[in-house]
């Protein structure tokens, strides 16, 4: 046994956005369907920050491995980006080395630059 405490994506079993998606955490919902939910990033990094969150568990993008599973993910993350702005950014971190740090699969929408993301 360790004393650690459990890491603050996985409390109490279960990840921060299970928490979030049954309103145990709030969160600025905004979009929701049976399958799906959409929320704004806590820490924004582009002047629209959305992160589309599957509500059946996967810990990383590259778990889930059937091609209709994937396909409404992404169709998904594009009917909410398409909400959102005309332009965008779909981005996924898989694994620590690809900077994922909430062990949930997500998918990050980023949009809303003047002029396109900087440094690209
Ligand atoms: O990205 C995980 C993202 O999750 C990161 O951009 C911050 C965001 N985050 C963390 N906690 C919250 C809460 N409570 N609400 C909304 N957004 C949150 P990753 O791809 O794992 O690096």
């Amino acid at each position: 046994m360790t004393n650690a405490e459990p890491a603050p994506e996985s409390t109490q079993g279960r990840t921060l956005f299970e928490r979030i998606i049954a309103r145990e955490i709030p969160s600025d919902v905004v979009y929701e369907d049976d399958h799906y939910i959409a929320i704004r990033d806590i820490a924004p990094k582009a002047p629209i920050h959305l992160l589309v969150i599957p509500k059946k568990v996967t810990a990383r993008v590259d778990e889930i491995t059937g091609p209709a599973e994937m396909g409404e993910l992404w169709l998904t993350a594009v009917k909410v980006a398409r909400q959102h702005a005309p332009d965008y950014r779909l981005v996924v971190n898989c694994g620590p080395g690809g900077g994922q740090v909430v062990f949930h699969t997500h998918v990050h929408i980023l949009a809303g630059w003047e002029s396109g993301p900087e440094g690209d």
